[in-house]
């Protein structure tokens, strides 16, 4: 077992021992105390970290770009207590049915002509039925035929799904853990959290990059956010793409009216995610509407080198293009 000791001292490889095996899926890197240890240092020896692992790993100024689209908007049958596209949740959100080829093929269009290099097709679904997939696989391929990178968040994957959607080129699957196992109940009980895992464990198998990240601002302690870190932290591979969006609130939600979380404190969750997953891109992803140009500067800072560009993330509102634009001049970051 790790010791836990405060100050942390890392390796820049993320790695504070040597990892042992637990079992096939997972290996015990960082135990949720370790993490919890990093929220607790002092803000600046937890940014330098970050930025010691972050340099040794990339490229400090880039930042990955990709796009959003909802291809399918609202009425879903889940209960995720976040969600604005959930049916049964009276939000201002407008049901929309699969939009056609054409339509996915100009918005991707778009997005690359404003330099995104991936493009993330999002449905409001459960999972998708076979006859739902259909329509997605040749929406990947087209867009995966104009040079972008391809990812979907389709919902859970069932036997057969995965292999399809790697044949139709898709490069990332994005599935989130959302939050700890032991504050998962609180949000969601239409799905498990092994149900989310065994989704991830298809998308693995059949060599699509996984991302996975969570929600922070739901109410959850900052253990909990440690223990979300150390689900995708000790995975056999952690995700490729780490997205950490801070929860937006939508009016009609059950998480609506949930006490704001500081920003400080997602930053700080920034920052042991880098440090915790040290080759992983860490997206700075929801959120970044409602935070203010220094917060999100420090989140470069922490390591975070992926956004969502695009004025709307799914159904909620993103900074426009020409504002991240400026706010990349400013900052002397690449947008890679
Ligand atoms: N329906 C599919 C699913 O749930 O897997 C795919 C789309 S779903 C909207 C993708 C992710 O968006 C969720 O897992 C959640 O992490 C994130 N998300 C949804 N609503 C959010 C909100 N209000 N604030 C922050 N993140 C949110
Ligand atoms: C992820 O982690 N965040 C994105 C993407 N993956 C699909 C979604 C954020 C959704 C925010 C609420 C909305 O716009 O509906
Ligand atoms: Fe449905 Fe996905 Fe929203 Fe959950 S997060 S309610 S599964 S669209």
């Amino acid at each position: 077992m790790l010791e836990t000791s405060s100050p942390v001292v890392i390796n820049t490889d993320g790695l504070k021992t040597k990892p042992s095996a637990s079992c096939d899926s997972t290996i015990e890197r960082w135990r949720v105390a370790d993490i919890v240890a990093l929220f607790e240092l002092p803000f600046s020896d937890l940014m330098y970290q970050a930025q010691t692992v972050h340099r040794a790993n990339f490229d400090a100024n880039a930042v990955q770009v990709s796009t959003l689209l909802s291809i399918k908007t609202g009425g879903c049958s889940e209960d995720c207590g976040y969600c604005p596209q959930a049916a049964r949740y009276h939000t201002e959100v407008e049901d929309e049915p699969l939009m056609q080829l054409q339509d996915v093929v100009a918005a991707a269009q778009e997005a690359k002509a404003n330099g995104a290099s991936r493009f993330c097709m999002g449905a409001a679904w459960r999972g998708p039925k076979q006859r739902d997939l259909e329509p997605v696989l040749k929406m990947i391929a087209e867009v995966k035929a104009m040079g972008l990178e391809t990812c979907a968040t389709l919902g859970m994957l069932k036997d057969g799904q995965a292999e399809q959607l790697k044949d139709a080129g898709l490069d990332y699957y994005n599935h989130n853990l959302d939050t700890a196992p032991e504050y998962y109940g609180d949000v969601i009980s239409t799905r498990t959290y092994q149900d989310r895992l065994d989704t991830l464990d298809r998308v693995r198998s059949v060599d699509i990059n996984v991302c996975s990240g969570g929600i922070i601002g739901m109410g959850e302690s900052r253990n909990q956010r440690a223990g979300l870190l150390a689900q995708l932290a000790n995975m056999a591979r952690p995700p490729e793409s780490v997205p950490i969006n801070l929860l937006t609130q939508v009016e009609g939600t059950p998480l609506h009216g949930t006490e704001s979380l500081d920003h400080l404190e997602f930053v700080r969750t920034i920052a042991a995610a880098r440090i915790t997953m040290p080759s992983s891109y860490v997206r700075l992803s929801a959120g970044r509407q409602s935070m203010p140009e220094g917060i999100q500067a420090l989140c470069f800072l922490a390591g975070a080198n992926s956004i969502f560009y695009g004025e709307k993330l799914l159904t909620t509102p993103n900074p426009e293009a020409s504002v991240d634009k400026q706010l990349f001049a400013k900052l002397g970051i690449n947008q890679i």
